[in-house]
């Protein structure tokens, strides 16, 4: 068969298609800018180029960020959905939104929480474990603030296994199964009241670790004067959440906490390679400000920025196992606590100067260095942990904190500092020995380069390149950025406004993730894409090849355990039965039907239903819902799930399959009488 040009252009002639890239390529690199439809192009591509305005570097970048239909992108960026409660999946380069994952708010195209066992299950346990109070006067919490995700590893490398995320707002914590790509666990963690950036996992995931963000009240006999006495009432925690290496699952008999100092505990991350064993979290609001603007006190944004210094708490995680495992901690809210105390005495807490507000600490790829930002001060600070662990053996203090904890001399564990530019708030890393920090205040993302042993070039320790963003850039992520092995690449910017950057629509704008080449020498911006779901904080990026998602459950799969259900439905065994008051219903679906496909049921009556999908085919997902009952179950091909609910509201209500299925999806529909 013939091929004609535009097929070649297209891509729709895929053996040939290569190398009229190549050749589209070659021609646009050396154009600069062309501008008023100049694309430098010629044949068709020349002639598409130039009729939609297109300069010779917007035909480069196209190129470099499409994905032909039916291919697929090389990396999965995972992206917190901020306040929206959830995560959101999507391909790197095609910027392409491939799933939201509901985990903190309810889902109702996914089934979450909206009758389903394992999203109810989620819901229930994510609100009474842990014995926080809860307002009953709203119902059960319904959303969270999804802030940092953070990738299973093995060997300090992503293994495609689970994503773990935290809740900025109720102190939570969820884990997600990437067989599936859906909620698992919630986790209502004790004594913690607030969670920010210390959602990391250790180099093999033994431990996911979560800490607070605005400390916890612990002591609670005078309330309204907790405040006055600060340092006194509040507490900050580090959490170690055993992971059941099975599962993924968060065993909290097993996990103990770190109590600190009620500074506000931020960002934190996870020891690695040279660093492996520690783990460090960054603090701001080390004057311990509570506010009280009305009664003539600094509000916390003044008062939290007064000092000088703030610190940074270096945690030797091994250490801390083994004082658990010797039985020195005291049982709090169900959760097992080494106090500041024991964490001094023992060893294993230190306090490092950080300037002004930090605000991220990221570990370089070999472990040797931490690089923190502080949101008002134009430098980034790296620390070398050599020189920590030496202070450290030497007793290099500074000076011990008001609860004891030594400060190590900040002149002997800094290795450097560069101005970097306004406002630097998070780093990640490359393959060559780079860091990149994102400059919030500037709007830009800022290229420097580490020392030895990440970085073997001539210049070490600085500022290599600049690029521009729009705007406001909050986190940063480059493909594989946490590991020990970054791929660099890719690196997308995480900007919290978009301004100018796409057409209005309505007064709540998208942000903006903007994908950055960083195989080109300077930074080069190739794609803006509007993020209308969500206020992402941080993403990680992983290798799409590392995900190996379930096509199908297999027949009967109970996604809790992701195992056949004993309550599972096959053909042939439906029904319905009646004991007491509870009726329990046996329900089979496929296309296009429910079966049994009438249920009669007396008001007042406990209805238990053990659906099933019973197909086999991948992607034959079907709906259940019912009306005015606020059920709305989704049941992918093989899945079984588990219903109950009172029937209190009399009538006839049509159950309906909420997914077109099949010819007959209309048709794919029963009815339940209550009477
Ligand atoms: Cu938005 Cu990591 Cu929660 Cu910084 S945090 S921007
Ligand atoms: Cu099943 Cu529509």
């Amino acid at each position: 068969m013939a091929v004609t040009r535009r097929e070649l252009i297209t891509g729709a002639a895929a053996g040939a298609a290569g190398l009229v890239v190549g050749g589209v390529v070659g021609k646009v690199a050396g154009d600069d800018g062309g501008g008023g439809g100049s694309s430098g192009l010629s044949g068709d591509a020349g002639d598409i180029a130039n009729a939609r305005g297109l300069a010779a570097d917007d035909v480069a970048r196209a190129v470099k960020t499409f994905v032909p239909p039916g291919k697929f992108d090389e990396y999965f960026i995972f992206s917190s959905g901020g306040h929206s409660g959830q995560i959101l999946v999507i391909g790197v380069p095609s910027m392409r939104i491939l799933k939201v994952i509901g985990v903190f708010s309810p889902e109702p195209w996914q089934g979450y929480g909206y009758g389903a066992d394992w999203g109810e299950e989620n819901f229930i346990s994510g609100t009474d474990a842990g014995k926080k109070p809860t307002s009953a006067a709203r119902g059960p919490l319904t959303w969270g603030d999804t802030h940092h995700p953070a990738l299973s590893e093995t060997g300090g490398e992503y293994d495609g296994r689970y994503i773990y995320i935290n809740d900025r707002a109720n102190g939570r914590i969820a884990m997600v199964d990437l067989r599936d790509f859906k909620t698992k666990q919630i986790v209502d963690v004790p004594n913690l009241d607030s969670s920010h950036g210390g959602c990391f996992v250790t180099p093999n995931t033994d431990y996911v670790h979560i800490s607070t963000m605005t400390p916890t009240l612990v002591n609670k006999t005078n309330i309204h004067s907790a405040l006055d006495n600060y340092d006194k009432a509040f507490r900050g925690f580090s959490t170690f959440l055993k992971v059941d290496p099975d599962n993924g699952k968060m065993l909290v008999n097993e996990s103990f906490q770190v109590e600190l100092p009620p500074y506000t505990q931020d960002l934190a991350d996870s020891g690695k390679l040279e660093s492996d064993g520690w783990v460090f979290i960054n603090s701001y609001n080390a004057e311990m400000a509570t506010g009280g603007n009305l009664d003539g006190k600094p509000s916390i944004e003044a008062g939290a920025s007064a000092g000088d210094y703030d610190y940074m708490h270096v945690i030797n995680w091994r250490k801390a196992e083994e004082v658990v495992k010797a039985g020195k901690t005291s049982t709090i809210n169900g959760m097992k606590v080494i106090s500041l105390e024991t964490a001094v005495e023992e060893g294993l807490l230190y306090l490092m100067p950080e300037p002004r507000s930090p605000h991220g600490i990221d570990v370089s790829p070999s472990g040797t260095y931490l690089t923190v930002g502080g949101k008002l001060d134009p430098h980034v600070t790296i620390y070398n942990i050599n020189k920590v662990k030496a202070a450290i053996e030497a007793k290099d203090y500074e000076k011990i904190d008001p609860f004891g904890v030594p400060i190590l001399k900040f002149d002997s564990v800094m290795e450097a500092r560069i101005e970097v530019g306004a406002g630097p708030l998070h780093t990640q890393y490359d393959d060559k020995g780079h860091g990149y920090t994102s400059l919030f205040v500037a709007s830009a993302v800022a290229k420097f380069s580490l020392g030895k042993p990440d970085y073997d070039g001539p210049n070490p320790f600085t500022l290599v390149d600049t690029l521009p963003v729009h705007y406001n850039i909050g986190h940063l992520c480059t493909m594989e950025g946490d590991t020990i092995k970054p791929d660099g690449k890719y690196l997308v910017a995480l900007n919290k406004w978009s301004i100018d950057r796409f057409p209005a629509v309505g007064t709540l704008k998208p942000q903006n993730f903007q994908l950055v080449d960083l195989t080109t020498e300077k930074m080069d911006i190739i794609t803006d894409m509007p993020i209308g779901i969500g206020e992402p904080h941080y993403v990680q990026a992983i290798r799409a090849d590392k995900i190996k998602s379930w096509e199908v459950y297999p027949p009967g799969t109970n996604p809790v355990t992701m195992e056949p259900d004993p309550n599972a439905i096959s053909d042939g065994n439906e029904g319905v039965t009646r004991s007491g008051n509870t009726v329990t219903v046996k329900l089979s679906i496929t296309r296009s039907r429910f079966k049994p496909d009438i249920i009669k049921v007396n008001k007042g009556d406990k209805v238990i239903m053990h659906l099933t999908n019973i197909e086999s085919t991948p992607d034959a997902t079907h709906g259940f819902a019912i009306p005015r009952y606020n059920v709305n179950i989704s049941l992918d091909a093989g899945e079984y799930t588990k219903l109950e609910f009172e029937a209190d509201a009399p009538g006839a209500f049509a159950m309906y399959c909420t997914e077109f299925c099949s010819a007959l999806h209309l048709e794919m529909q029963g009815w339940i009488l209550v009477a």
